[in-house]
């Protein structure tokens, strides 16, 4: 980390010019706790682009197939761990108010990683909604469900757990394309397609009925309760996000492994800058670094975020010590 940035970031956040910080997180936070991102090869399941899955049409066309899609998304959330990324910013939502700052979080991410780290909830707004929220869709029932950490929903949902028919070959495949190994950890034959590629699990042909359906009326089927592409975020959640962009100037916006392509999400940085505060961006990717003219960090949020926010929130190690699950 530029140890020069760092200072005069610390200097900045200690002081009484930089009162209210508002933090946009996106799938790179929480990708040290090793769920994918959107990007690159992140960005598919199986062969499915995630963007596409992710619309009220794929559901409608294909419930089942969008179904093991979030299925295997809830589990992989589930078995993950919040990171000191996760960690730090819930720290300083519980010792902001203590330092005369205002603190509000706004995540992109449904993996609750957020709420696990013990993220104080009146200073976190997940903008797309949490893969344990649970909705009917049919028209006249409003049956929500949260905290739903239950897994397989279904019977039928059962084996969506793994991607590929051998996880440790395509991780063995992408760390070195050309191995042509045929041996997996148990010394049976790797289940190599004849096209040499690893095989995906197959998705499977699952009856409406075997879906997760709505206990309150009892023939809706139920929805993750995300925010699909072309759907609008929660009023609420809008709401309270420009609640606290207007009562007060926002001093300092933290952008948190973020690709900033997806709106009105992307929009918050703008809106921090118009009102002359200043931000920070911490990425992984120096392309999602241009443009900054601010502080840039470039490196895991995992590890750069306890470092940048320590004159606030002090070292995290022992929180995290005593937090383990
Ligand atoms: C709407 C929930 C209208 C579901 C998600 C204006 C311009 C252009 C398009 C639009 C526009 N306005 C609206 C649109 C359309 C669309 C949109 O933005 N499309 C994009 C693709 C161009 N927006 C919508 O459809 C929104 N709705 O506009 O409704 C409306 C209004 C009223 C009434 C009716 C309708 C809804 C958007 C929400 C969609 N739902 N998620 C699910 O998850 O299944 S979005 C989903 O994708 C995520 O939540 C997240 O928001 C986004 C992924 O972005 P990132 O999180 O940034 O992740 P990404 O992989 O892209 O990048 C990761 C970054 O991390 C990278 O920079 C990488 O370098 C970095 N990184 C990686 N590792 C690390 C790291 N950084 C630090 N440390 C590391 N270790």
């Amino acid at each position: 980390m530029n140890q020069g940035s760092l200072a005069s970031f610390h200097e900045y956040i200690t002081t009484d010019k930089c009162r209210t910080i508002l933090a946009l997180c996106g799938a790179g936070l929480s990708a040290s706790s090793g769920l994918p991102t959107f990007r690159g090869s992140g960005g598919l399941w199986k062969n499915y682009s995630s963007m596409d899955l992710a619309t009220p049409d794929a559901f409608n066309v294909d419930p089942g197939l969008v179904w093991q899609f979030y299925s295997y998304r809830r589990y992989k959330a589930i078995q993950a761990k919040p990171n000191n990324g996760h960690y730090a910013l819930s720290q300083l939502s519980k010792v902001a108010a203590s330092k005369g700052k205002k603190f509000l979080t706004l995540t992109q991410n449904v993996d609750g990683l957020s709420r696990r780290a013990h993220h104080d909830p009146e200073q976190l707004l997940e903008l797309h909604g949490s893969l344990f929220t649970l909705k009917c869709t049919s028209f006249d029932c409003t049956y929500t469900e949260n905290n739903n950490f239950k897994h397989p929903l279904t019977p039928q949902l059962q084996g969506c757990e793994e991607e590929w028919i051998n996880p440790r070959k395509r991780q063995r495949r992408t760390e070195n394309e050309n191995e042509n190994e045929n041996e997996n950890e148990d010394g049976k034959d790797a289940v190599i397609s004849t096209t040499g590629s690893p095989e995906f699990t197959p998705v499977k042909e699952i009856p409406r009925s075997g879906l997760p359906t709505c206990p309150q009326c009892k023939t809706g089927l139920l929805r993750p309760g995300v925010v699909w592409f072309g759907e609008s975020l929660p009023f609420k959640v809008l709401d309270q996000a420009d609640q606290f962009i207007m009562s007060q100037k926002v001093d300092l916006i933290l952008v948190i492994g973020t690709s900033q392509s997806v709106w009105p999400a992307a929009g918050y940085v703008n809106r921090v800058k118009l009102q002359g505060g200043k931000v920070a961006i911490f990425n992984t990717d120096e392309e999602d670094l241009e443009g900054c003219d601010g502080w840039k960090f470039l490196g895991d949020a995992a590890e750069l975020l306890p470092q940048a926010l320590k004159p606030l929130i002090g070292d995290i190690t022992e929180v995290v010590e005593n937090d383990k699950e």
